[in-house]
């Protein structure tokens, strides 16, 4: 496979302008996540494993903000029989077509069903596992509890919702730490400072951060009973939460 164009989006001078899930960013976005997302592969390769576990036979999996589809085709990869169906959702063109793209090379692949829509717009149901893997982070925040609930309502009892986040805290100090550490982390992966800064700026009014707290208490309203972090670095988290089965 030939290795993923390199993210140089923010390498030069621009004006700041809110970042847009567009051709460019679609093009190195394989390159951008893997850099800017400490933990992205282990992450992806254990969405996996947990679709492996909980996907039931006859129901729905959903990858929601599903970009180039790295956790649908984990997921594909993973679940040991082929009676479900993937339904991967994004609503940016740019995405779905690379995505499109690169399922048409792996034809094994027949049961994943790829919707260019606003999550707002999409039905969810008997779903056994659905994944937002930093997806919710780009959703205005009052449209967050409407959306969790929908999943709630659209998940088999049993079921198992998977929600990656870009993360903040409480604690002053901790937040800042947390955030340098971050940015240390991007300039050992080759990111300038300029690149840093100006892709903070673009994501600045787009990428709304909330705490753990936040998540698992909108979690618990929409009625997940169960609901922790499974894996954490630096300001980046992914948590799991429980349909209960009645
Ligand atoms: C991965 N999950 O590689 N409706 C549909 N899609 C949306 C919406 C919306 N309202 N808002 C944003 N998106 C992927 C990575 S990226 C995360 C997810 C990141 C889509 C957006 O077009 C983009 O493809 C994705 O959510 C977020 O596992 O770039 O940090």
């Amino acid at each position: 496979m030939n290795a993923p164009k390199q993210d140089q989006i923010y390498a030069n001078e621009r004006p700041v302008q809110d970042f847009v899930f567009d051709e460019k960013v679609a093009d190195v976005f394989a390159d951008m996540i893997n850099r800017s997302v400490p933990g992205y592969a282990t992450i992806i390769s254990m969405i996996g494993m947990l679709a492996d576990r909980y996907c039931t036979p006859g129901s729905r999996i959903y990858d929601l903000g599903c970009s180039l589809g790295g956790a649908a085709l984990s997921m594909t990869h993973h679940i040991s029989h082929k009676d479900y169906r993937l339904l991967a959702v994004d609503n940016s063109t740019a995405m779905i077509e690379r995505f499109r793209a690169a399922l048409d090379t792996q034809p094994d692949i027949t049961n994943v069903e790829l919707i260019c829509a606003d999550l707002d717009d999409i039905e969810i149901t008997d779903a056994s596992v659905v994944v937002l893997n930093f997806t919710l982070q780009f959703i205005a925040p009052e449209r967050r509890v409407g959306l969790i609930r929908r999943i709630y309502e659209g998940m088999r009892p049993g079921g198992i919702l998977i929600l990656s986040e870009k993360i903040r805290f409480a604690d002053t100090h901790l937040n800042e730490l947390l955030i340098d550490m971050y940015h240390q982390f991007k300039q050992a992966q080759g990111y300038s400072q300029l690149e840093i800064s100006q892709k903070r700026s673009a994501l600045e009014n787009v990428l709304i951060p909330e705490t753990i707290a936040a998540h698992k208490q909108r979690m618990h309203e929409a009625g997940f009973r169960s609901c922790d972090t499974w894996f954490q670095c630096f300001n980046f988290a992914s948590m799991v939460a429980f349909k209960e089965i009645p």
